[in-house]
């Protein structure tokens, strides 16, 4: 995949525009829809996207490279809903984008954290992406005042209000759902776990893992960090994840970023997303 200036074709010209604003425009409150009949015929109206589901402002030059990550598993209509809201919203926002939908083919527990370290892998290998934000699929965002940036003081959590729990916090200390990382900052926590098989813990352990190498954490407000939760039945849960967990800041070195393996099925560019297949077997 080329980066954006290459696809634009004229870089020189592209040196002499201004600086992308945050929000070229806004609609404040988005609404979320209940089905999305086609989402490729929704992408092909929005100005600037390219295969793969990248997208490169036409008329400003973006301030940095944002991969948008999310891991996947046997939920096409929620990534179906979640694209048709984000996508228009992102373009809007002015970034330069790509979204990555990082899906597990082998049928063993999901793992979470496996996959967005797989996305932070395969992403780089495509552009040199600055700002990575792992996203739930059943989370749709619904203020697109909440732009999808990074910060390069701290890691954000984005995903501050849900609906499931009244716009508010799902529990003190909630790191999960919606998070962004500049790519140092995943580089300095040496990603996430790789050991987190079935639901939960691992959202802590991120968190963890944040504050145990002197990172500040920041969160979006709630009035601009608010999100739908798409229903879906309860996620198998990981009988192993409190014990796991215990273990969380000796395993930080030697268990991330730097010790993921697994096998890739390759790039799939689809109009909406680029689609990478992979397995990987259980190690505990
Ligand atoms: N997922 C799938 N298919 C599955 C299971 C999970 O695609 O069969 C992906 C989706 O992106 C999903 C995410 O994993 O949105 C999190 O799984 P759930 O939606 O089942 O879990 P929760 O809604 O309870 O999410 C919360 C946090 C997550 C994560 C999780 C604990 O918001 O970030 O930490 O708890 O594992």
């Amino acid at each position: 995949m080329l980066c954006c200036s290459l696809l634009l074709g004229h870089f020189r010209k592209e040196l002499q525009l201004p600086e992308c604003k945050d929000m070229s425009w806004s609609t404040g409150r988005v609404q979320v829809p209940t089905e999305v009949t086609n989402i490729n015929e929704a992408v092909a109206m929005l100005p600037g996207m390219k295969a793969g589901g990248r997208h490169c402002p036409r008329d400003c030059k973006p301030k940095d490279k944002t991969a948008i990550v999310i891991p996947f598993q046997d939920r096409q209509t929620h990534l179906d809903i979640l694209l048709a809201v984000l996508l228009p919203m992102l373009v809007r926002q002015g970034l330069d984008f790509c979204v990555f939908v990082i899906e597990q083919m082998s049928r063993n527990e999901f793992n979470k954290s496996l996959l967005t370290n797989v996305g932070y892998i395969e992403a780089l290998k495509i552009d040199d992406f600055d700002c990575f934000i792992f996203h739930d699929v059943d989370l749709v965002p619904i203020d697109d005042r909440n732009i999808y940036r990074c910060h390069t003081d701290g890691p954000v959590h984005m995903a501050a209000a849900i609906n499931k729990f009244n716009y508010s916090l799902m529990y003190h200390g909630y790191f999960g759902g919606v998070v962004a990382f500049t790519r140092k900052q995943y580089l300095k926590i040496n990603g996430a776990s790789n050991i987190y098989f079935g639901w939960g813990a691992d959202d802590d352990d991120l968190r963890d893992r944040v504050t145990f190498k002197n990172l500040t954490l920041f969160r979006k407000t709630y009035k601009y960090g608010a999100y739908d939760m798409l229903y879906h039945t309860d996620s198998k849960k990981n009988s192993d994840r409190f014990k796991v967990y215990k273990t969380r800041k000796v395993r930080q070195d030697y268990d991330g970023l730097n010790s993921v393996v697994y096998t890739s099925s390759g790039l799939l560019l689809l109009p909406a997303y680029t689609r990478i297949g992979v397995s990987y077997d259980r190690v505990l």
